[in-house]
């Protein structure tokens, strides 16, 4: 009985000091287990006088129950520190100065592309996508321009072979429409052109139009300038007003060049846009297209234009140059 007590003040001692969950276990493999030393003594009861065995077998179960039930208690409550040792530790501090994400946002070129696409797409127009690596038959001969016709030193361009060259200009895809598809058609694309040019502050190496066309039967300059009044107007409000002069481009007759202004910016001024006219009847017999039947139009403009008149940018190498300063206004 003495060796009872002396171990059960080992073991509450052991208990009392165990310091973690995982010390507990080892106390109670150590002593209370089926192996554990408690149990060890059990093992000696044959060797008492059978009336002392039932006291003593009584007097060992009590303990170990005892025990068991201290060690659980333990158990308990290091469980509970431990669980808010991890809490304390993962604690987030709520009143810290948050770091928001930097959030992307599309570019302001890619934004506008986007409201073309739409306005012409709800138009009736479909999307056509040509290459900016172009034949020089689609960007110079297709287009009416006669052999070495002035006309082309306005826009002069990178070659890359002698029949391969960077296009100059979105009206490109003419042909390209033309020998795949027949009247009556609506078309557009937007893309990237690139012109061999003195770089300033309204003309880049590289930069993007929008091309337009269609061909049905009576279409006339009224059509032109309803359409590009729509286009002007979905893209820079209703204020926008259109003008039109007579201009020269080989592939429309007649041609002009036209200009918005809006009250609001550049003191109300002319800004051009672009060029346009009746699509040139010797590109439509060209492509075998009876042009006592129908006839077409055509306009073209630099996309960077439309958000330098709607935001006031004065310079269009802001829109290549990737300064965030700059883009992060476009949200
Ligand atoms: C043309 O490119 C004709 N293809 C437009 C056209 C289409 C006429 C269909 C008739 C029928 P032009 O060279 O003028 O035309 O260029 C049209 C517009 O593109 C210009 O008004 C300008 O807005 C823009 N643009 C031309 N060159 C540059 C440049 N280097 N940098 C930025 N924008 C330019």
């Amino acid at each position: 009985m003495g060796k009872i007590a002396e171990l059960e003040k080992v073991v509450q001692e052991a208990i009392r000091t165990a310091g973690t969950t995982a010390a507990c276990r080892e106390v109670e493999l150590k002593y209370l287990g089926k192996s554990g030393e408690l149990t060890g003594l059990m093992r000696g009861i044959g060797q008492l006088p059978p009336e002392e065995r039932p006291k003593f077998g009584a007097a060992l179960n009590e303990t170990r129950d005892r025990l068991q039930s201290l060690l659980d208690a333990r158990i308990a409550d290091l469980k509970e520190m431990e669980r808010s040792a991890q809490y304390e530790a993962e604690r987030i501090d709520v009143t810290m100065p948050g770091q928001s994400p930097r959030s992307g946002r599309e570019h302001i070129l890619q934004q506008t592309f986007n409201k073309i696409k739409q306005t012409m797409g709800s138009l009736g127009f479909v999307y056509y996508d040509g290459p900016e690596l172009e034949h020089f038959k689609y960007n110079f001969d297709a287009l009416n321009y006669p052999p070495d016709h002035p006309a082309m030193d306005e826009q002069d361009t990178f070659y890359v072979t002698d029949n391969l060259v960077m296009r100059t200009q979105g009206t490109a895809v003419q042909g390209r429409v033309f020998e795949t598809v027949k009247p009556p058609f609506r078309y557009f694309t937007v893309g990237r052109t690139y012109r061999n040019e003195a770089v300033d502050r309204t003309h880049g190496h590289t930069f993007h139009q929008i091309d337009v066309f269609m061909v049905d039967e009576g279409i006339s300059m009224a059509h032109l300038k309803g359409t590009l009044g729509l286009f002007a107007r979905a893209m820079l409000g209703d204020e926008v007003r259109v003008r039109f002069r007579p201009d020269f481009f080989p592939f429309v007759e007649p041609g002009v060049d036209y200009a918005i202004s809006t009250p609001k910016l550049f003191g109300g001024k002319w800004v051009e846009l672009g060029g346009a006219g009746l699509i040139h009847p010797n590109i439509l017999e060209r492509h075998g297209i009876d042009t006592e039947k129908y006839s077409g139009f055509a306009f073209g403009l630099g996309v960077e234009r439309i958000p330098m008149m709607a935001y006031g940018v004065d310079d269009l190498r802001y829109f290549l140059e990737n300064d965030f300063r700059f883009l992060e206004q476009f949200a």
